[in-house]
């Protein structure tokens, strides 16, 4: 009888041993390895809790940064032409820059220009040039290009990276004369004229006075000449006529003319002639081709000289 108490006494104590353990490791798992765990270092393994780092407290010694994708960060102008003529080339060179200096490829690169101040939301209405598609950046990228008219043309350099959009600063440049509708016009006078000095008549036109006066002129590149007949002689019509190459000419010019006046009336003016390409041209009337002073231009008659503004 008492071996059978003690025996099942025993298997009480067991019981109840077995039963504690089994609620204590059950308590463990359901307070998630609370702060009584005597092991810190195993919690991150049986807790899957985020671990907090120290980075949320400040640090006075410098820290490393975060590693960056390198992008898309600027574009600059860092060379141009800053005045030309029109028509002459402008020479634009631009560079495009990434946030960490590493390489990129970039989708698009160009330079926009127009002739009106403008914002990047305007540059769309703005002529393009020099695109280039999927280019190295950072990198430096060059365009020439002319503008035909007169006026300050602003010029952006531009880039699109996907979502990123880059705009340089807006820089400037001068273009100088050309175009049909700028310039200053020059009337040069035709054919003799009869005139009174000190009581005697005089005829201009005649032996070594030209018959055009000015008999030479100097004007901007972009300006336009007019004839206008006032011969006083009687009804006579008169031209000018281009002459290549005075210098060939024996009795008259016969090389084929770059442009000409029809024939003019007394009274009457010519259409304009716009001079857009500098240099010295020569011409003649071609209605008294063997005239000395009419028809035969020389290096220093029956001139005009052509050049850039000052
Ligand atoms: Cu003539």
């Amino acid at each position: 009888m008492p071996y059978r108490i003690a025996r099942s006494m025993k298997s009480a104590v067991l019981l109840a041993l077995v039963w504690s353990v089994t609620l204590f490791a059950g308590c463990h798992a359901l307070d998630g390895g609370g702060d009584d765990d005597p092991d810190p270092t195993s919690s991150p393994t049986t807790t899957g809790t985020p671990t907090t780092t120290t980075t949320t407290s400040p640090s006075p010694t410098p820290t490393e940064p975060p590693e960056e994708e390198p992008a898309l960060s600027a574009a600059a102008i860092v060379n141009h032409t800053t005045e030309a003529n029109a028509g002459e080339e402008l020479n634009i060179t631009w560079e495009l820059r990434t946030t960490t200096g590493e390489a990129i490829t970039v989708d698009r690169t160009e330079i926009v220009w127009s002739n009106a101040t403008f914002t990047p939301a305007q540059a769309a209405n703005g002529t393009i040039e020099g695109r280039q598609d999927s280019v190295d950046a950072p990198g430096t990228f060059n365009v020439t290009f002319t503008v035909d008219e007169a006026g300050t043309v602003y010029v952006r350099a531009h880039a699109v990276d996907g979502d990123t959009e880059v705009w340089s600063d807006i820089i400037e440049i001068e273009v100088k004369g050309g175009g049909a509708t700028g310039g200053t016009t020059h009337i040069v006078s035709i054919g003799m004229k009869v005139v009174s000095v000190g009581g005697q008549t005089f005829k201009t036109g005649e032996g070594q006075t030209s018959f055009f006066e000015p008999q030479n002129i100097t004007i901007t590149l972009g300006d336009s000449v007019v004839w206008r007949n006032e011969d006083q002689k009687g009804d006579v019509e008169h031209s000018a006529v281009d002459c290549p190459d005075p210098a060939q000419q024996q009795d008259a010019c016969t090389d084929p003319p770059d442009w000409r006046t029809a024939q003019i009336d007394v009274g009457e003016e010519s259409a304009p002639i716009t001079f857009t390409t500098a240099g010295t041209y020569w011409y003649f009337c071609d209605v008294h081709p063997g005239s000395t002073t009419m028809g035969k231009p020389t290096a220093s008659q029956n001139q005009i000289k052509v050049v850039a503004p000052s």
